[in-house]
């Protein structure tokens, strides 16, 4: 996962950073890797009795694919700002990236996106057959509730059950599975603006919110920074949503790991469609600058205070390549 974000610090300031740029003397690369190491490790050790075996197969093949692992170490830095202890959102770090990936199995199927490539590799289905692929998905999502209830002995049940809520809203007709229908829906047809809003902001970014808000709960946060939390995902949301629409139009389906020009050939409308590539960032980028400012509260001290790895990763979502 290549991380292309930089820090800057603002002399002018006194070596106070600027509102919401994380300063100089945070190491994002390293931060970045040493967290996708360590959720690589917890989604390895996740799967544990299933059976029968073939389920179980199918299930890792592809928890265990590779990824950006974007929204559980958003999981985990909002913790972290909380003032939590990572560790202690582990579990529903993990359950993210089961309802993520269960999502990525479903869409690919051929009743929804109809595709053969994901995170370099062939799709479920075309691996393990549809109606296996359909039944990893389910024990997925199944599973990630498991991981929340039953497996994170350390946290208080008022808190697992609030995560247990955020979970529920972002997967189901409220999030995913609304953006998803109302996506399959517009396709072939003219989509407004606001349409294509709605959309972006159930499929991609209810997870995303989901992701913040989790982390934080389990660090018992306080309401004014969840609201500050509710904004930034806001932000990174939809902004995510528009850099994927870019580069299904810019980049390789090699560097994607799943097939470029999808959208196109779907017939969808996007973000370029509507706006031209150029608006389009720009559009991406205004609403990270927002995202971030909204975290300015947290942002002050040494190597961008609390607030400095979801600063980064805001500067990431429009940076990355892939
Ligand atoms: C959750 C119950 C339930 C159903 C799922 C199929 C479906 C309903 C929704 C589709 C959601 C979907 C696939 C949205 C696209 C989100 C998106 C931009 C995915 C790509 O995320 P990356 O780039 O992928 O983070 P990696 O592979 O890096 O994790």
């Amino acid at each position: 996962m290549t991380a292309a974000v930089t820090t800057s610090t603002d002399s002018a300031s006194g070596g106070v950073p600027p509102t919401g740029v994380p300063p100089a003397g945070f190491d994002f690369s390293a931060y970045l890797e040493a967290a996708r190491l360590k959720v690589e490790l917890a989604l390895d050790g996740s799967l544990g009795p299933e059976r029968p075996e073939s389920l179980r197969e199918a299930m890792r093949y592809s928890l265990l694919a590779g990824g950006k692992r974007l929204r559980p170490i958003l999981c985990l830095a909002a913790c972290e700002m909380a003032g939590g202890d990572s560790a202690l959102a582990m579990p529903t770090a993990v359950a993210l990236e089961m309802i993520h990936t269960m999502s990525l199995i479903h869409d690919d199927l051929p009743a929804m996106d109809n595709d053969d490539l994901r995170r370099g590799r062939p799709t479920n289905h075309k691996v393990y057959g549809e109606a296996n692929a359909i039944l990893a998905g389910d024990a997925l999502l199944t599973r990630a509730f498991e991981m929340v209830a039953l497996r994170s002995p350390d946290v208080p049940a008022e808190r697992l059950l609030k995560v247990v809520g955020e979970l529920s809203l972002a997967s189901g007709a409220p999030g995913l599975v609304g953006g998803q229908v109302v996506d399959l829906e517009c396709e072939g047809k003219d989509v407004d603006l606001d349409t294509l809003e709605y959309i972006h902001l159930h499929k991609t970014g209810a997870l995303l919110r989901a992701c913040v808000l989790t982390g934080a709960q389990i660090a018992g946060a306080s309401e004014s920074l969840l609201e500050a939390l509710r904004t930034y995902a806001r932000g990174i949301g939809l902004a995510f949503q528009i850099i994927d629409d870019i580069l299904d139009v810019t980049a390789s389906s090699e560097v994607l790991g799943k097939t470029a020009g999808k959208d196109l050939t779907a017939d969808k409308t996007t973000y370029p469609k509507l706006l031209g590539l150029e608006e389009s960032r720009q559009r991406a980028e205004a609403l990270v600058a927002e995202a971030k400012a909204v975290l300015a509260p947290w942002s002050a001290g040494d190597a961008g205070g609390k607030a400095a790895p979801l600063l980064a990763l805001a500067d990431y979502i429009t940076s990355r390549d892939r």
